[in-house]
């Protein structure tokens, strides 16, 4: 997506139903990634665009509904605690011990691309704000 134009038009392009995403298939390991963790929850990889030295997608295996953080219930806390902790234990694994970046990008308006909920971490870099 990203080879035919930018993260924002790949983000307004996107589908934003409740389908499989490119994350299913990773997750079923039809196409290779560098997962960098993994846990009964949770799979992390690099991702394929890195906006910073590190760049990791930590998702949700089992997806149960959560396209989109806007689509988050009850039900979905304990995961979601699971994936911000999942977070700050490969900030550490990665060195990221200057600090380090979270985003959750939510809709057409917060750039989503794929419809799959997940954190970027973002480190190895001086970070700016605001951001874009
Ligand atoms: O972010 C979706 C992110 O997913 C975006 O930064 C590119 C990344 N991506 C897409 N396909 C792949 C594969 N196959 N491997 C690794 N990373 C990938 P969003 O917040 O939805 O804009």
């Amino acid at each position: 997506s990203s080879h035919l134009g930018s993260e924002k038009e790949a983000a307004l392009a996107a589908d934003p139903s409740d389908g499989p995403t490119i994350f299913d298939k990773i997750l079923w390991k039809e196409i290779p990634s560098q997962v960098v963790y993994e846990d009964e929850k949770t799979l992390a990889f690099r991702d394929i665009s890195p906006q910073a030295p590190v760049h990791i997608i930590i998702i949700p295996k089992v997806k149960d509904g959560l396209s989109r953080l806007a689509k988050a219930e009850e039900r979905h806390f304990k995961v979601m605690g699971h994936l911000l902790y999942a977070a700050k234990i490969i900030a550490k694994q990665e060195k990221l011990d200057d600090g380090f970046r979270i985003i959750i990008n939510d809709g057409p308006n917060g750039c989503q691309s794929v419809y799959h909920l997940h954190i970027h971490l973002l480190g190895g870099r001086q970070m700016n704000w605001p951001p874009g």
